[in-house]
């Protein structure tokens, strides 16, 4: 696995996209990653694999005209675009970006660059990512394309797939000049105006093609964002590694992205989902470190998005009604990390996310040197008592409505606050 830390140079950081500020402001975001690899759902020839779904046709070493047959069995006859969009908006997320192509090479729309694609090749005949970019736009919601600009198995060309293909025989030049480029050009003419172009797996262009590559899509539009995983550090926003969250603070526009069990494709087998409390708690996290969190869903290669991924994003949209103020258009906690939780900020406010509910009633705010005018519950605007000693506050909880880990309290303070990073702005 690459470093993506690297990925990613102060220099676009500084220049930020005049569009940045929504994506800021927007939190949480819904990754789906769908294509034929749904369909196998972690097995091939009756054994079962693990990991990452999606790569099942790396694992397996299937040659490409025995995975080609897998997309005329793909029939997702149960999507339902505007039930997608109903559950992102239900579960309070803000934008969305789906797997365009994945590194199996499979189109998952009408592409005319190349027939193995979900209309031609499948006998589903239809364009899902159309029916989705216009049903997510109804939502009020941010429509985004991953795309594996580098990695293409299906392709004599493509990077990553070295058991149909010799690595060094490749002409990665000509995959790109004749699929990639061509097909981004595509996603971006005729979806509708893209929240996010979402880069993966960098290869094959130094920093110079890459900026050229940037320059050819930006032109049909200027709007959308793109991923730091374009590579050679250029992008509009950072991303990190898989399911990785920075140690601290970050400066700029970023994004943490989380599989929802442990794959990012459909794995039938695979049913560690993480809690809608285990989600709540990894959003204020990233909020409280400057990022937006990304959360993954898979669904199956019928179209539908499974059960426990349906319940628990369902549960964290009803705790988003109740405490969203504290997570969407904020910015970084104003104070690190504490034993009982995270925090993060607004103007005059502090938030104060309660993860580990303190078993003797006082919540401890250390090093907060502005004058506080209030603390009360975000929820029901109760004030809770406190007694503030130098720079610290001792707060003291009341046990009937603070009895669950993702309560969140407000406090409000007069001027200018510092943050404890100085080396952020
Ligand atoms: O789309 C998801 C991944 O498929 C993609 N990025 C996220 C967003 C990705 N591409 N490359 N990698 C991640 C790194 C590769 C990890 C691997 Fe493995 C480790 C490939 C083989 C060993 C994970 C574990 C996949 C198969 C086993």
């Amino acid at each position: 696995a690459q470093d993506m830390t690297k990925m990613w140079d102060k220099e676009s950081a500084e220049k930020e996209h005049d569009n940045i500020q929504w994506f800021k402001d927007a939190k949480f975001g819904m990754f789906i990653h769908w294509g034929l690899y749904s369909k196998l759902a972690g097995v091939w020839k009756g054994k079962n694999y693990y990991g990452s779904g999606e790569w099942i046709m790396h694992q397996a070493k299937i040659p490409v005209p025995e995975y080609a047959k897998v997309a005329s069995e793909f029939n997702p006859v149960d999507f339902n675009a505007e039930q997608w969009a109903k559950l992102a908006k239900d579960a309070g997320i803000k934008y969305i970006v789906i797997t365009a192509k994945h590194h199996e090479g499979f189109a998952m729309y009408d592409s005319k660059i190349s027939d193995f694609n979900i209309v031609k090749a499948s006998p589903y005949k239809k364009d899902p990512m159309k029916a989705l970019s216009e049903a997510s736009r109804k939502q009020g919601i941010q429509f985004g394309f991953y795309y594996s600009q580098f990695q293409d198995w299906h392709e004599p060309n493509g990077g990553g797939n070295d058991w149909d293909f010799n690595e060094k025989k490749k002409n990665y030049q000509q995959y790109y000049r004749e699929k990639a480029l061509p097909q981004l050009k595509e996603l971006l003419t005729n979806y509708g105006p893209l929240g996010i172009v979402w880069f993966d797996t960098p290869g094959g262009l130094s920093k110079k093609e890459t900026q050229k590559l940037i320059d050819e899509l930006r032109v049909i539009q200027p709007k959308s964002l793109f991923s730091s995983r374009v590579g050679q550090g250029l992008g509009d926003y950072k991303d990190f590694g898989d399911s990785e969250v920075p140690p601290a603070l970050i400066a700029g526009a970023w994004e943490s992205i989380y599989t929802h069990n442990d794959s990012w494709g459909y794995i039938q087998h695979d049913m560690n989902f993480k809690s809608s409390t285990q989600i709540i708690q990894l959003l204020a996290n990233v909020s409280s470190k400057g990022g937006n969190l990304m959360l993954n869903v898979g669904p199956d290669g019928k179209g539908n998005i499974p059960p426990y991924s349906v319940k628990y994003l369902k549960e964290t949209g009803k705790w988003l009604d109740r405490f969203g103020e504290s997570i969407y258009g904020s910015t970084f906690g104003i104070i690190p990390a504490q034993p009982w939780g995270v925090t993060t900020s607004k103007t005059g406010k502090l938030f104060l996310h309660i993860l580990n509910y303190p078993k003797n009633g006082k919540l401890m705010v250390p090093g907060f040197s502005n004058q506080v005018t209030n603390i009360s519950s975000l929820e029901n605007k109760d004030k809770l008592d406190f007694k503030k000693t130098g720079e610290d506050i001792e707060i003291s909880l009341r046990e009937n409505d603070l009895d669950n880990p993702d309560q969140v309290l407000v406090l409000e303070y007069e001027g200018k606050p510092q943050s404890y990073d100085q080396n952020l702005p």
